[in-house]
């Protein structure tokens, strides 16, 4: 059985749908990083870097149980225990990982900055605004061309890289993006939203988020309480 330990984040809707695309059995433990939940000794043990999501795998690669953080991680291993999404052949491997590593140093960091900037940060640094929504708006064009000549963002096949993509970009309007400039990615991304595992993983734990508005939850995700030793 796999724990899952995960909020209703970009970050964390990559392992939900990647585990509802595998069909495997998991159960799911809420970490509110509103709240702090991230900050227990109990949850920094498996996730040292106080981030979601994580999990913990009864059944791990040696019959012993795993525990994993990062999202990129968590994807190959589950790629790795069921065979799915991660093709077999060299080339097509390495396609898919480097669209993947595409993803978590570039997609995820940038875009979350544009989110920081343009919502979060109390005040408006027109400098930091401007650098990160020219930022998505460039990475928003690399996905569009290369998916003016690829059904999926590595190739022929759907794999973790677009499972990896498509959370980022549920929220293009955070972003400052206007789809009528990517009509290729707009295709990739509606083909995407109509996977009935895809639905179902957004789905997770989504009842339980609310805004980052209030001044606790500001101070958890972004206040001295991130730079606490612990
Ligand atoms: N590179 C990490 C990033 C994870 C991440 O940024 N998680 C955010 C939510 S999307 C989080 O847990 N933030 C809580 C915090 O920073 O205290 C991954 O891909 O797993």
């Amino acid at each position: 059985m796999i724990d899952l330990y995960s909020w209703a984040t970009p970050n964390g809707h990559k392992v939900h749908i990647m585990l509802e695309e595998c069909g495997l059995p998991y159960r799911v433990h809420p970490i509110n990083i509103g709240a702090g939940d991230q900050f227990t000794p109990e949850f920094l043990r498996i996730s040292p870097n106080n981030k979601i999501p994580a999990i913990v795998d009864s059944d791990g690669p040696d019959g012993q149980p795993i525990s994993l953080f990062e999202s990129g991680a968590i994807l190959l291993y589950l790629a790795s225990k069921t065979g799915k999404f991660l093709p077999g052949t060299d080339r097509q491997k390495f396609e898919v990982l480097q669209w993947l590593m595409f993803q978590m140093g570039g997609v995820g960091p940038m875009l979350g900055q544009a989110h920081h900037f343009r919502i979060y940060a109390p005040e408006k640094i027109d400098y930091a605004v401007k650098r990160y929504t020219n930022e998505a708006k460039r990475l928003y064009g690399v996905m569009d061309k290369q998916l003016a000549t690829h059904r999926y963002i590595a190739g022929d096949e759907y794999s973790i890289a677009d499972i990896a993509i498509f959370p980022w970009l549920r929220s293009w309007q955070n972003q400052g993006i206007d789809w009528v400039d990517y009509p290729h990615l707009k295709t990739w991304f509606d083909t995407i939203a109509k996977r009935p595992a895809v639905q179902r993983g957004v789905q997770v734990l989504a009842d339980l988020r609310q805004p980052l508005i209030d001044d606790k939850a500001r101070e958890n995700m972004f206040g001295s309480t991130q730079y606490r030793t612990r």
